[in-house]
């Protein structure tokens, strides 16, 4: 299975194609909406959430209900378009630039983005740099967790810490109802409040906020990815995943960093077997991979935010056109995006798993799939 994304921040909609999915795949709108409308929630995200309700709609691929084996064409639009149809407007014309940015953002892809691709209206860089692009991307991930739920995976994302401020209460999955209702998808509702008024601070201060955000699978079978070659192995696969996340800047696999400085006895899970459930662990520092390949345990993926790069009170920059220093631009944004962005480090891993399930189990319909994933669970109870 793979994909392609297209589509700018202000543009008339975002675009994406799906291609090797197995035919007979339930799928409807339904199964992606409410994927959408959860990554644009969260207490401090700013004005545009207020103006889109993202929906998907099928361009292609779909008939009935089910995937039919043809490439699935998402489509996503930004009802925001219609403030910038001129400034978007791919037609010849339009110089001089209106709206152009030119005091590039600290953080941003603006710099960056502009030396590489000659421009000298920042716009251009920011309308695909924009963390809207993870839209569609999310609603690819739905269609990934579909696949995953019909193959007995379920998920779950929440915010172990932001603003400063860490959760004292640690995940379990009876909290999960907890999390869901949490306006920053937090399980402690003392650490929720707190994280609450730091927003209120940080937005009239112009300011952003980052954090941490967890992603947790249960289900999974052993084996997926492999220890064969760098590029199979899947810890190494989700990792790259999470880091194309706008604003990720460290990745973790169960308590990675901390394992980092303990003995070698108190960091690896011992394993244990059983007639009735085959081989376990009671830990699982390891968070769910070995060798590159998943054990069988959860998988327990973290990600770091840094705070967004747009500051209402921005720092100081230079102006790309004349090169007197220069406040930086603002643009209108969030003044946090942490409990979004765990909901797309659920969506996106969930692409990387149903990858690799379709690697190892890959067949035209859904039925040979379920079938030989079946097949393989018995040969891990039989092993
Ligand atoms: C986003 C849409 C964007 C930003 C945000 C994420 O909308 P607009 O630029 O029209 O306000 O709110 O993007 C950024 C934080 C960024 O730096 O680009 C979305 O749909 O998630």
């Amino acid at each position: 299975m793979r994909f392609l994304t297209a589509g700018e921040s202000h543009g008339p909609q975002l675009t994406g194609i799906v291609e090797g999915l197995p035919s007979q795949l339930p799928l409807a709108s339904e199964d992606i909406n409410p994927w959408l409308k959860k990554r644009q929630g969260g207490y401090g995200r700013g004005r545009r959430m207020v103006i889109e309700t993202d929906t998907v709609e099928f361009t292609s691929g779909v008939r009935a209900g089910r995937t039919t084996g043809a490439p699935v064409t998402l489509v996503i639009k930004n009802t925001d378009h219609r403030n910038w149809t001129e400034i978007m407007d791919p037609a010849p014309g339009g110089e001089p630039r209106k709206k152009a940015l030119t005091a590039a953002r600290p953080g941003h892809a603006d710099l960056s983005g502009g030396i590489k691709y000659a421009h000298k209206d920042l716009r251009d860089v920011l309308e695909r740099a924009s963390a809207r692009e993870t839209a569609m991307r999310v609603a690819v991930g739905a269609i990934a967790h579909k696949l995953l739920k019909c193959l007995g995976v379920s998920s779950v994302a929440y915010v172990p810490g932001m603003a400063g401020v860490w959760s004292e209460k640690p995940f379990d999955w009876n909290l999960v109802e907890q999390v869901e209702q949490s306006p920053v998808r937090m399980t402690d509702p003392q650490a929720e409040a707190e994280v609450i008024r730091r927003i209120d601070a940080a937005k009239a201060a112009g300011n952003t906020l980052g954090g941490v955000i967890e992603a947790r699978f249960k289900g999974l079978v052993p084996g997926l990815g492999s220890q064969m070659h760098w590029d199979q192995k899947i810890d190494g696969r989700i990792a790259q995943m999470a880091m194309s996340i706008p604003a990720v800047k460290g990745v973790e696999i169960g308590s990675g960093f901390e394992n980092a400085m303990k003995n070698g006895s108190e960091v690896h899970d011992a394993i244990y077997w059983e007639a009735s459930r085959g081989y376990y662990r009671q830990t699982n520092r390891a968070g769910g991979t070995e060798g590159g390949m998943t054990t069988g345990e959860e998988l327990v993926v973290r990600a770091a935010l840094k705070p967004i790069a747009t500051l209402m009170t921005p720092l100081p920059t230079v102006d790309v056109v004349t090169h007197e220093p220069a406040d930086a631009a603002r643009e209108r944004s969030d003044t946090t995006a942490v409990p979004a962005a765990s909901v797309i480090l659920e969506a996106l891993t969930g692409i990387v798993l149903a990858q690799a399930y379709l690697e190892k189990f890959g067949g035209d319909t859904l039925d040979e799939i379920v079938e030989r994933v079946e097949r393989y669970k018995a040969h891990v109870l039989a092993y």
